[in-house]
């Protein structure tokens, strides 16, 4: 097999396979810390991020925005005779990518793969043939799915919601979609299939049943479920929790209410969570945050990687950059366990002014270096102690003696209320958040 893929027509020439040189390397086509064989914290760098490819920023996406039409003239569109034959180019265009960057992974909307057709049996029909083209892509080149889902906002039949929608037509038509979209899922082996709630969730309440709306997406969720399930689908269900955007509120707000809906609908068994950095920060969390909520109940999955712009309340989806998150939230993935049937999913695009083809490459090179860069620190806090000793020692009384059997809940409320009489000065511990912090720094800094 050759180093990478090149279909009929090579859509990035001039660039090769890029290679790990290492943290003195002045080549901008080359990884700085991404080492993919080497080992961190018993597994090689590959196994422990997971790095996939968004289809829809990178191959779809054209630089559009409300205020300004595309930038992104993509070369597999442009020389297209037919809206099947542009998606075919893409799909060359994408593996070319992701065997030329070495990531194993991909996601994708169905709507990313294959153009809608002029009624769902089309739609239906020309995505299984873009579907069955994947699998050989797929084969051909070793990369792996790692998560496939339906676009279910684009079409301005879903501009009142799909599976909350007021309209039963439109509930039935997102059914017929999402079904679609899990049977390509299936076929491409994908290691889990995702939920993003794109307008499930509200404009206005004046106008809006929200009980009815929240059983309808937990009614919706479990039917989706059972069906995969029944066609034998093994892998992972994600919900990515968004506040907000492009709904005012979304039902899938943040991990904690993700969390709670799950469980109130009976469905926390079978969702874990796909946590998105830039969500994180729109709702008001860190990124780590919404991470090990997600752990501490069980519920962590897999991770869309990007970052937002503090200053700005929209859905940036930015790459990655700053090795203080990355570290913070490669910390969280490893005591969460690491990475199971998930990973680490771009789920970011370039800036509209970066029209360079080698843009998408740098973009790319950069968050994989980030988050390379983040699992080594992130295992320096590990292997050195200090950070999680600190936090085991702060909770020692809980070790032993009535701790211990408060822990196990063996104390009755008025026996613990009872011991307070013994502890009158008790409190006074330093939190030493400024001592951790100087100590985190020195970790970012190599020493
Ligand atoms: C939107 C978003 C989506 C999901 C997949 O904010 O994150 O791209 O990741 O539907
Ligand atoms: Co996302």
């Amino acid at each position: 097999m050759a180093d990478y893929f090149v279909g009929n027509k090579e859509y990035f020439p001039g660039i090769g396979r890029i290679k790990y040189e290492g943290p003195e390397s002045d080549n901008p086509l080359a990884f700085k810390y991404y080492d993919p064989e080497k080992v961190v914290g018993g597994k090689k760098m590959k196994d422990q991020l997971r790095f996939a490819v968004a289809y829809w920023h990178s191959f779809c996406a054209d630089g559009a925005d409300p205020f300004g039409a595309a930038t992104h003239p993509h070369p597999w569109i442009v020389d297209a005779k037919s809206p099947m034959e542009a998606a075919e180019h893409k799909m060359d265009a994408a593996f070319e990518f992701f065997t030329k960057l070495g990531t194993e992974f991909y996601a994708f909307h169905d709507r990313d793969m294959a153009p809608e057709g002029a009624t769902p049996a089309e739609s239906e029909k020309q995505l299984k043939v873009l579907v069955a083209r994947a699998k050989e892509r797929q084969q051909a080149t070793g990369v792996k799915l790692l998560w496939g889902t339906a676009n279910l906002f684009t079409h301005p039949r879903f501009m009142n919601g799909a599976a909350t929608n007021p309209e039963f037509a439109v509930v039935s038509l997102a059914a017929s979609q999402v079904k679609a979209a899990i049977d390509a899922t299936i076929e491409l082996g994908g290691q889990g299939y995702t939920f993003w709630g794109g307008r499930e969730g509200y404009m206005s309440l004046l106008n809006t049943d929200l009980k009815k709306e929240k059983e309808h997406l937990a009614r919706f969720l479990g039917l989706a479920r059972d069906y995969a399930r029944k066609q034998g689908f093994k892998g992972a269900f994600y919900i990515e929790p968004k506040p907000m955007e492009p709904t005012k509120h979304q039902y899938d707000y943040d991990v904690e209410t993700v969390a709670g809906f799950l469980r109130y609908y009976g469905l926390d068994k079978d969702f874990r969570m796909n946590i998105e950095a830039n969500h994180a920060e729109l709702a008001g969390h860190d990124f780590a945050h919404e991470l090990e909520t997600a752990a501490a109940m069980g519920l962590f999955g897999s991770v869309d990687a990007n970052r937002g712009e503090p200053r700005n309340g929209w859905d940036t989806d930015q790459f990655p950059s700053s090795y203080y998150e990355t570290a913070l939230a490669m910390y969280a993935v490893l005591k969460a366990g690491g990475f199971t049937t998930g990973g680490l999913n771009f789920d970011a695009k370039i800036r509209r002014n970066s029209v360079d083809p080698a843009d998408l490459f740098e973009a790319h090179i950069g968050g994989m270096d980030t988050f390379a860069a983040g699992l080594v620190i992130a295992q320096r806090i590990i292997d050195d102690g200090k950070l999680p000793g600190f936090v085991k020692k702060r909770y020692a009384s809980f070790d032993s003696g009535n701790g211990a059997k408060f822990d196990k809940g063996e104390l009755t409320f008025e026996v613990l209320a009872g011991f307070g009489s013994d502890y009158g000065n008790a409190g006074l511990t330093s939190g030493k958040q400024e001592h951790l912090e100087n100590i985190l720094n020195r970790y970012l800094l190599g020493l």
